[in-house]
């Protein structure tokens, strides 16, 4: 492989998909990647990443650093997750820029897209509507990650581009309550239930919206792929400024919630809590680009699943729900 002796940075090796870039880098023995703890360095603080830049010198970088959260805490933390992200890829795409980083890659998210977009979102129906408000500022942030890779593309000729991952579940997931995501959200409430003997577990919402999953290692999987074989010519080359990576289909809360459920062993019944938001009805990514480039998932949501709930009993199995907090 072309970059295995590369200085590769990953950013937001802290994180959940961080991590699991830092461990799909192990297994295909590449060099040892650059990393640095959130406390080490403030991404969001320009002066700490040029000292950074200067001292490591980074060949290529991958950024997986973001303020990241469930339904919840985007809505109610809006100022946090457009001027912490914001701040985050200003910075670091100007000094790979200003220190001639050969390759740049941004994470996103799928909520870059349109509220009502057509099904299955296809990377051009980016900016043709408005977008679902509980994570406007966040898709807002993110969008202009996307226009800065473009932008210093387009002017300055620099090999950077983005990828827009679906929904994405693993280990070293948030499981606190508020401002997780759904799937560790629904492990932790099944397993509690269970274990105190409740009959009930509150959802929120109606329980229909759909969502697509993808295992985080697949994603790591897939951003190194594409590290390898594609470059921002080949992007912006096809008219579109990122790429989707998805599972490729997907699944209501509730039909969640039900196998979750099923693989704790809860048995109880489900309700639904109306007065929280649903947010998005729908958001499939289309996958065929991706798929032409020869890249599929491997590790089903069932599968994936089951290896979580595994992984959270492990790690939590001896701590009362209170003990567990992030
Ligand atoms: O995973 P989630 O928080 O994020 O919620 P989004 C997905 C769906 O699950 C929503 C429902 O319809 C929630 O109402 N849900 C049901 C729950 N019970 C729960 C629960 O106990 N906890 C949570 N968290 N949800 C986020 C965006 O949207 O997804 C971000 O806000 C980002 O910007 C991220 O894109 C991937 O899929 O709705």
């Amino acid at each position: 492989m072309k970059f295995q002796d590369s200085k590769i940075y990953i950013a937001g090796s802290g994180g959940m998909v961080g991590g699991s870039l830092v461990r799909r880098l192990e297994d295909l023995n590449y060099r040892e990647p650059i990393v640095r703890s959130s406390s080490d360095v403030d991404l969001r603080d320009q002066s700490a990443v040029e000292k950074l830049f200067q001292a490591e010198k980074p060949e290529i970088v991958i950024i997986a650093a973001a303020k990241v959260g469930g339904i919840l805490a985007n809505d109610r933390y809006r100022a946090e997750f457009i001027y912490d992200n914001l701040m985050i890829e200003a910075n670091l795409i100007h000094a790979a820029y200003r220190h001639g980083v050969g390759k740049l890659i941004l994470l996103g998210s799928s909520c870059i897209y349109p509220k009502m977009a057509m099904q299955p979102i296809k990377e051009e129906y980016l900016l043709t509507g408005p977008l679902e408000s509980t994570n406007e500022p966040y898709a807002i942030a993110k969008i202009a990650g996307i226009k800065l890779c473009e932008s210093y593309y387009r002017q300055y000729g620099c090999n950077f581009y983005s990828v827009m991952p679906t929904n994405l579940y693993g280990i070293n997931d948030n499981f606190d309550l508020e401002t997780s995501h759904v799937i560790p959200a629904l492990i932790r409430k099944f397993i509690d239930a269970k274990r105190t003997g409740e009959t009930s577990v509150t959802l929120w919402g109606t329980g229909t919206p759909r969502r697509e999953f993808l295992y985080v290692d697949d994603l790591a999987d897939a951003v190194i792929y594409l590290m390898e074989q594609t470059e921002s010519v080949d992007i912006y080359g096809q008219g579109i400024t990122h790429i989707n990576i998805g599972y490729g289909t997907d699944i209501t809360i509730r039909e969640l919630a039900a196998t979750i459920a099923g693989i704790v062993g809860f048995e109880g019944d489900l309700d639904f809590d109306t007065s929280m938001a649903d947010g998005t009805p729908r958001k499939l990514l289309d996958v065929s680009r991706l798929s032409a480039l020869g890249w599929e998932h491997k590790i089903n949501l069932k599968d994936g699943l089951e290896r979580i709930v595994e992984w959270y009993m492990r790690t939590y199995g001896q701590k009362t729900s209170t003990g567990i907090s992030q």
